[in-house]
């Protein structure tokens, strides 16, 4: 008895301190934050929830203000990146296998939407290249016309000719990366770093072909690729895959096309369609892992996408799978999202 007593009495006194503080919500969330969390936070982000990093304290959730984007803390490590020996389908520029350690960084919880892209147009006026210039804003899908369509931009994105655009709660396309680059910068953040992103995909761990395992199992909960849907809806897709080796044979989610962010269970980090949906640019040039010092224009080389789409079949969900675009191009399979690193504890900071 004495002890429900002493339960009751600490209820009582937890709830008059939460009552006390009554500062709402925001402000109980980042209590008990260090002051380089809340430094690090200011003006852009505030936290989710109250679960916090052990090792650095940072939250695990944060959402971002200007776009309302969810990030999650990706906690970092030492891993192997580059393909798997295993793997005899990786390319050259898949090798060699090498150490790398990423710090903790956020990631965006899911690819940035057509909704949120709208909210960043609105604030600043942008207009992105492809609306300027006309050039990329390539897409298929839209029978009868052939594939190469030009002429198309994140506004009229089709959505395999079957709507005049993609909805808002799709990821946005037809955006380059110089596009991409400007939207995470309007919203305090950056793309995230092709380490970064291969580390997402291994689950921080070594070793596997696919972020499932070694073996694709077709699993149409697992990701938005190019299966038989799209064969079935797009037949003109086959002209151009005589041999049958662009998709998934088997494989067929509800999809033809984009899918909903957020359609497919999440990865090993809860983030959604870090495999298929669309193709993500990600911040590197694109350089060849044992030819790192070539010289390269910094504004015009190709840039690094990863992760596959719609329109990839299962060679392109590979951990390892990395493509180059050129920066200037977009695509009705190309999207992004966005990260941050942490910052570097001063005394670490200090030493260099
Ligand atoms: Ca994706």
């Amino acid at each position: 008895m004495g002890g429900i007593v002493k339960c009751v009495a600490v209820v009582v006194l937890l709830l008059a301190v939460v009552a006390m503080a009554g500062c709402g919500d925001d402000a109980n969330q980042e209590e008990g934050l260090a002051a380089n969390v809340l430094a690090f936070l200011d003006g852009w982000a505030t936290p989710i929830g109250e679960d916090r990093h052990a090792a650095t304290g940072f939250p695990l959730r944060i959402l971002r203000s200007r776009d309302e984007a969810e990030m999650v803390l990706v906690p970092g490590g030492r891993f192997q990146m580059g393909a798997v020996p295993q793997d005899k389908t990786a390319l050259d520029d898949e090798k060699p296998r090498h150490a790398v350690v990423v710090a903790p960084f956020y990631m965006d919880l899911n690819e940035v939407t057509r909704g949120q892209f709208a909210m960043f147009v609105e604030a600043t006026e942008y207009v992105t290249e492809v609306e300027k210039i006309g050039k990329g804003g390539y897409a298929i899908g839209r029978p009868p016309e052939p594939m190469g369509e030009f002429g198309h931009n994140w506004r009229s994105s089709l959505h395999g000719g079957e709507l005049p655009y993609a909805p808002d709660d799709h990821p946005v396309t037809q955006v380059n990366w110089r596009d991409a680059t400007a939207y995470a910068r309007w919203a305090g953040v950056v793309l995230p770093c092709e380490d970064q992103f291969e580390f997402v995909l291994r689950r921080g761990k070594e070793g596997l072909i696919y972020p499932w395992g070694n073996e694709l199992a077709v699993d149409p909960a697992r990701a938005n690729l190019a299966g038989e849907e799209l064969i079935r809806r797009y037949p003109g897709f086959k002209k151009y895959d005589p041999e049958g080796s662009q998709f998934v044979r088997g494989h067929e989610d509800p999809f033809p096309w984009t899918a909903p962010v957020r359609s497919f269970a999440p990865d090993y980090f809860g983030l959604y369609d870090i495999s298929g949906n669309v193709s993500e640019w990600c911040k590197d040039a694109f350089l060849y892992y044992d030819d790192p010092d070539e010289v390269v224009d910094p504004e015009e080389v190709s840039r690094v996408m990863r992760g596959g789409s719609w329109r990839s079949h299962h060679g392109r969900v590979r951990c390892s799978w990395r493509t180059s675009a050129d920066p200037q191009y977009a695509r009705d399979y190309w999207g992004f999202r966005c990260a941050k690193p942490l910052p570097e504890p001063e005394d670490e900071a200090d030493k260099r």
